[in-house]
């Protein structure tokens, strides 16, 4: 039978990290793409000679040539273009929406059977475009961000609590970014809601600093932006769907009447196992929530609606 087969398409800092965390999990064999001439097959061979020191089996091959996506079973996007001094969010979008269209016509073409992770910003329009250019299943088309954003949240519930991450669960909904919508009701240190355990205004300050969390980062660096905490979240996922896991975890999926909207991309707590997107789950909001998350659809509406 073999290992399973990945890609990674965009061999930047999150997509390169990808590839190397899904080796090093064993996840699968891994195809690592890029417009870049001989970029992808450098850090695959830089990966691939740390292979007998890592310990593990999986192949990892760079190549310019995404044809070599075929046969993958999971893909994960990260190509794209990091916003430039002088360029509007809307140059952005339409610049990532042409190397993104592309990237999801190849998909189509190359790899109809595949499951895709879309990480590229602005990601729930990126994610919509790559579902209707596809036009693959909904429940094989995500956006990761709600995983990198509940990650931020519990290692800031951590952190103020002086407690261990793995005792610390807890879920984000929305958008990536200002629109996200932190829930502390229904986020746990061993099953205690961090209501119980925290002070309202520490509850909002660690929301905010979630909300915040891609920019405290940029602003450290000076250069790039996150990359360790994305790729381990695009790598949760791929395993959640590799090993069929049935994670419980919030990813940026297609609504059809859930919680109010349709026709629409927005991050919501999925099921996801071998099936992609296997259920929706619909929890219970308060009226603000509930408001917090229509506002970041509508949104991400206004970007679905300048992509056509
Ligand atoms: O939570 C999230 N979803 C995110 C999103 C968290 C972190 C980063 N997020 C976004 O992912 C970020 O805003 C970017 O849109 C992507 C990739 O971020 P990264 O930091 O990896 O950017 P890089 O290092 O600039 O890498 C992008 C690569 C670069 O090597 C380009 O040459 C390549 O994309 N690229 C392409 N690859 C393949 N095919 C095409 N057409 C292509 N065009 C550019």
């Amino acid at each position: 039978m073999g290992r399973p087969k990945l890609a990674v398409i965009g061999a930047g800092m999150v997509g390169a990290t990808t590839a190397q965390r899904l080796a090093e999990k064993q996840l699968g064999d891994v195809v690592l793409t890029d417009v870049v001439e001989g970029m992808p097959q450098g850090k695959a061979l830089d990966l691939a000679e740390s292979a007998p020191l890592e310990g593990y089996d999986a192949s990892i091959r760079g190549t310019n040539d995404i044809s070599e996506i075929n046969g993958s079973s999971v893909i994960v996007i990260t190509a794209g273009l990091a916003r430039r001094p002088g360029m509007s969010r809307d140059d952005l979008l339409m610049k990532n929406a042409e190397i993104v269209g592309g990237v999801a016509d190849a998909i189509r073409s190359h790899a109809p059977d595949a499951t895709v992770i879309v990480v590229t910003n602005p990601l729930d329009a990126m994610t919509y475009l790559v579902h209707k250019r596809t036009g693959f299943d909904h429940r094989r088309v995500m956006g990761m961000a709600g995983v990198l954003d509940s990650a931020r949240f519990r290692t800031f519930i951590a952190m103020e609590l002086g407690v261990s991450v793995a005792d610390v669960q807890a879920m984000v909904l929305g958008g990536h970014g200002d629109s996200m919508v932190p829930l502390p009701r229904y986020s746990t240190v061993s099953g205690i809601p961090i209501t119980e355990l925290m002070p309202p205004d520490r509850i909002k300050a660690i929301s905010d600093r979630t909300r915040n969390g891609g920019a405290e980062i940029v602003e450290l660096l000076k250069q790039g932006s996150a990359f360790y905490a994305p790729s381990a979240s695009a790598a949760a996922m791929v395993e959640a769907i590799v090993r069929d896991r049935k994670k419980l975890l919030p990813a940026a999926v297609y609504l059809t009447g859930q919680y109010g909207l349709r026709n629409v991309f927005a991050g919501v707590p999925v099921k996801l196992g071998a099936g992609g997107v296997e259920e929706i789950i619909e929890l219970p909001l308060t009226e603000d929530e509930l408001a917090s998350l229509h506002r970041s659809a509508d949104q991400v509406r206004g970007l679905m609606a300048k992509l056509g």
